[in-house]
């Protein structure tokens, strides 16, 4: 079976409608897209009635966090999982539908199958929730998840406090801007810049959403992100960036792993660079974890997949943005990506 939608958003809307308690998670390490689709979930079931709460596996960035508010989300160690109850009578899975970013509940989320439903824009996934809406032409899972509002009936606005935060529209936002890179990558087309347009009619502070994710860095990432410069090298014949972080840079500098998020992008200001790759040691999980970024095509028509590329490594995400975790040494896995792309 493959992985696509088997059900509408209309029909999912009616399955929220009918639950008591609601399970929202998503995949392990929360993005901003991942956070905000829960968030928007959780905060739509409020709206209706329905009790729901959050799950996730950490780590989870904290400028990302300060965006939960009241909203409850639980955040679980990925070593010392505690699994949720069994009070809750529907699980929604967002942001993702594949059993190898789910590994900590998987056992939880099988033996409820039919009370699992899905809401994705991945193009690979597997048969996690038995009734699912997957659409790989939205931006963000925020944006599909957007339609579910609308299925719902309920007012972007929803959800604010008295400060004009913490609403449906602000959780949907952060995953819309976060995804498409602050409306610079591709996947910021039309549809995504019209429902950007209404969630900021709903109320949403883009500015100080942007200064609280993307300028709110410790002095120990950015001297990490001097460590995977210095390491920077040119492979594929100047087409793909290269860099690599070491643990002895993160012990160097104090920085953390989940602080490493963005840093394969840097690169990309290069001209000639039209996919960029960053390989971390992840000493705590033992794994190397890859990360791959692509730029849109060239004037030839051009683009690296890097979907395809990651899948080759056992990963995959988008056509531009992917990732994949390796066993061995940094060096063995620097090797394996010199040949994979010759
Ligand atoms: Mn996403």
């Amino acid at each position: 079976m493959s992985y696509l939608t088997n059900t509408t958003v209309d029909d999912l809307a009616r399955e929220l409608r009918g639950a008591s308690r609601v399970l929202v998670t998503t995949h392990q390490k929360p993005d901003g897209d991942a956070l905000g689709s829960v968030l928007a979930v959780v905060r739509a079931c409020q709206a209706i009635g329905v009790a729901a709460e959050g799950w996730v596996v950490d780590p989870c960035e904290g400028n990302l966090r300060s965006f939960e508010g009241a909203t409850h989300v639980a955040h679980v160690h990925p070593r010392r999982p505690e699994l949720p109850a069994d009070a809750f009578d529907l699980a929604v899975v967002v942001d993702t539908g594949a059993w190898t970013q789910l590994e900590v509940i998987a056992p939880w989320l099988r033996a409820r199958h039919d009370r699992v439903i899905g809401l994705d824009h991945h193009a690979r996934g597997d048969q996690v929730a038995a009734r699912r809406v997957v659409d790989v032409g939205c931006g963000s899972c925020t944006a599909l998840l957007a339609r579910l509002v609308d299925a719902l009936g309920v007012p972007l606005a929803a959800g604010a406090d008295e400060r004009g935060r913490g609403s449906i529209a602000e959780a949907l936002y952060m995953g819309l801007a976060t995804d498409t890179g602050w409306f610079r990558f591709p996947n910021a087309r039309a549809a995504e810049f019209a429902l950007a347009a209404r969630l900021l009619e709903a109320g949403v502070d883009k500015d100080a959403m942007y200064q609280q994710i993307e300028q709110s860095s410790r002095a120990e990432r950015v001297e990490l992100q001097g460590c995977a410069l210095s390491s920077l090298e040119m492979i594929a014949s100047g087409r793909i960036a290269l860099m690599r972080l070491r643990a002895d840079d993160f012990a160097e500098t104090g920085a953390m792993l989940e602080e490493t998020a963005g840093i394969v992008n840097i690169p990309m200001e290069i001209a000639a660079v039209r996919a960029s790759v960053l390989a971390v040691e992840d000493t705590q999980a033992g794994v190397i974890k890859l990360s791959f970024r692509s730029k849109p095509a060239d004037d030839s028509g051009t683009f690296i997949d890097v979907n395809e590329l990651a899948s080759r490594f056992g990963g995959g995400g988008h056509v531009h943005a992917a990732g994949a975790k390796q066993q061995g040494t940094l060096d063995e896995v620097i090797a394996r990506v010199r040949a994979a792309v010759g």
